[in-house]
């Protein structure tokens, strides 16, 4: 008997595992970012990603199971930008892989640590995910060699080089944007914090978590983590976090207690859009 996953009609045989690195990489590509597609024309584009926004390479046995979650709320020419530039990226780099985007409903102030833990719990009910990669919706990688796969040890941050930093890392424990974790590293650092609510700190504090736990973070070259990222103003509902340095200074405390392991939410509906999975939560506010 086969395993299910080859199973699906048209796939009578076993597949060949996937070629290392993949033959469909180009390498630098360059990025549109002005007048995004409708949902319906990426799709037609994307013919072989199929509900929820998954996929799987037709001819081979992929080597890498990858989960990419979107903490999100209302940027939806972000949202068909970033569909449109990352289905053609990841199928080129001969994932299996899907995309879920983290809808945070009602008016409380936005909390994007708290909904990427979301993320990570509703798509491991899915799949055994190798990977879970955590990115802003509005960061739009430029080279298809910064493959999106976890480091087998340790925490990775995808997202070095980017337009808004003139293509530098701006500081050493930086952790924003684009990082990938797997299961286990993720079990490990207790995930991430659920008590930033508003902007900033809290890719700060991920970043203290790996510490703490023991890890370290790994990068790929700078010539390979390159990123644009849409220009945008500040989000009405997401202004900066005035507690946020508090509660830097209390990581080493807090994040045992205060993490994966506490985290509570209501999962409104679970919907599998053409061109991802959409996730709608209440995350409650900020007490
Ligand atoms: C930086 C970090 C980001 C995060 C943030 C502080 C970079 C490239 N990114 O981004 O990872 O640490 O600072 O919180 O340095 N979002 C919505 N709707 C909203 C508000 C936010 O969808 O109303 C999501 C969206 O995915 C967005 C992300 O949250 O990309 C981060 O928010 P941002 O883009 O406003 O923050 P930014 O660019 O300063
Ligand atoms: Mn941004």
């Amino acid at each position: 008997l086969l395993p299910s996953h080859t199973a699906a009609p048209g796939r009578g045989e076993q597949l060949k595992d996937c070629h290392v690195p993949s033959p469909l990489l180009v390498g630098p590509v360059s990025v549109r970012l002005s007048s995004p597609l409708s949902l319906d024309e990426i799709r037609e584009k994307n013919p072989l990603v199929s509900l929820g926004g998954r996929y799987r390479p037709p001819d081979c046995e992929p080597r890498h199971h990858t989960a990419i979650v979107v903490p999100y709320r209302n940027r939806q020419a972000h949202l068909r930008t970033l569909l449109y530039h990352l289905h053609p990226f990841l199928q080129r780099q001969q994932l299996h892989y899907s995309i879920y985007i983290v809808h945070q409903m009602g008016n409380s102030t936005f909390n994007r640590a708290k909904l990427l833990n979301v993320g990570v719990r509703e798509a491991l009910r899915d799949e055994e995910w190798g990977c879970l990669f955590l990115h802003d919706v509005d960061l739009l990688p430029e080279n298809d060699h910064n493959t999106y796969t976890c480091h087998p040890q340790y925490p990775m941050h995808l997202s070095v080089a980017m337009d808004k930093f003139r293509y530098r890392l701006p500081y050493s424990q930086y952790f924003g944007g684009v990082s990938a974790v797997t299961p286990d590293q993720y079990l490990r650092m207790n995930g991430f914090p659920n008590q930033y609510w508003g902007w900033g700190g809290e890719d700060d504090d991920i970043a203290a978590r790996v510490r703490l736990s023991g890890m370290k973070i790994v990068r790929p070259s700078v010539s390979v983590g390159h990123y644009k990222m849409i220009k945008h103003k500040g989000d009405k509902g997401n202004e900066q976090n005035p507690r946020r340095f508090d509660l830097l200074k209390r990581t080493r405390i807090n994040w045992r207690s205060d993490g994966l392991n506490s985290l509570t939410y209501e999962l409104l509906s679970k919907k599998l859009e053409p061109l991802y999975t959409n996730l709608s939560v209440d995350i409650g506010e900020d007490p």
